[in-house]
């Protein structure tokens, strides 16, 4: 009998003990955080079983935003709920208020639900720092202000990608023991990658130096190989793959969405926190996608995140131009 193995294979890092172990570094913590976690992992354990069960799309969108919802606010953790799927903030009723605010996209990539392609669960999470009456103002922070992010992706296999601030952590779900366990520890993003994802179709709407970039990755002038293009249309699986295999993926503003597509709150800070704990960037054509300061809940802005490099590309491509104009 392997023992060494078998001790490795009997020493199941959940989430909830990674989680535990992390916080079991702060002394003053209570558990709020674990707490609100767990709930988080309930909701992606519901959304993975009802993808799985080919619930269809309209259903799906509305089932996952009411199981988020009502584990948040049971949580008794939470004072601020934002969801993609929902025009207005939820405040929650003061008996049940918590220390934390959640930004979330219950389910990214509707489009691609009812063809069966990897779809995913988007969330943000800030404290709130004071005991007044909650407001928007509580989420209306810079992303550089978010104490953790993640995503869950339900693809050939249910994932959840989760950063607390201290780098950034891969958990696949065993259907066999219903538990996220640790796989893809301390993910680190290849400094420069080989692919390009960006939804080509917007090309003749694009600013100058979007176009330029998409030019160089297609007909490279330095001599280096063009880089493959790999879009699947869900944010998620996109993101995905360009935290473990690098690259660059970008959903620029263009003559139509002036302000791009995707929303600041749950899509473009979650995402962009963990692109830079795992030692990528992100851009938004002007700054630092994580000093934004929204100024609405479902606000968009342009991105490109991914690997240092190649967003340093773009980064200088937007600086000539700016110097130009
Ligand atoms: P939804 O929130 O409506 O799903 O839109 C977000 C999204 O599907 C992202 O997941 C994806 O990156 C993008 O839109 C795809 O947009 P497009 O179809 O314009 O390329």
């Amino acid at each position: 009998m392997d023992h060494e193995a078998d001790a490795y294979r009997t020493d199941l890092m959940t989430i909830t003990r990674f989680v535990l172990n992390e916080q079991s570094k702060y002394p003053e913590s209570r558990g709020d955080f674990t707490i609100l976690l767990s709930n988080i992992v309930l909701g992606c354990k519901f959304v993975c079983s009802a993808v799985n069960k080919g619930e269809e799309q309209k259903k799906l969108d509305v089932l996952s935003n009411d199981v988020f919802v009502k584990a948040l606010v049971s949580s008794g953790r939470t004072s601020v709920l934002v969801s993609e799927e929902d025009e207005e903030a939820t405040f929650v009723e003061s008996s049940k208020r918590g220390k934390y605010c959640v930004v979330f996209d219950p389910l990214d990539g509707s489009s691609n639900i009812d063809c069966g392609v990897s779809i995913g669960t988007i969330f943000g999470i800030y404290t709130m720092n004071h005991t007044d009456e909650p407001t928007t103002e509580d989420v209306l922070k810079p992303g550089n202000e978010m104490v953790a992010a993640g995503y869950c992706m339900y693809g050939s296999s249910c994932m959840l990608v989760l950063s607390t601030g201290t780098g950034v952590h891969g958990f696949t779900l065993d259907p066999s023991l219903g538990e996220f366990i640790l796989t893809h520890p301390d993910i680190k993003i290849p400094k420069k990658g080989n692919i390009y994802s960006v939804n080509e179709g917007n090309a003749q709407n694009w600013d100058g130096p979007t176009t330029k970039y998409v030019e160089n990755c297609k007909f490279p002038t330095d001599g280096s190989p063009a880089k493959s293009l790999r879009y699947v249309g869900s944010m998620v699986a996109d993101v995905h793959r360009t935290l473990l295999y690098g690259g660059i993926f970008l959903y620029p503003a263009d003559k139509k969405s002036p302000n791009g597509k995707l929303r600041v709150l749950y899509e473009v800070f979650p995402m962009s926190f963990l692109m830079e704990q795992a030692g990528g960037q992100a851009f938004t054509g002007k700054k630092r996608a994580l000093d934004l300061v929204p100024e609405k809940i479902h606000e968009r802005s342009p991105i490109f995140l991914g690997s240092y490099d190649d967003v340093e590309e773009i980064k200088a491509l937007y600086a000539m131009e700016e110097k130009k104009n």
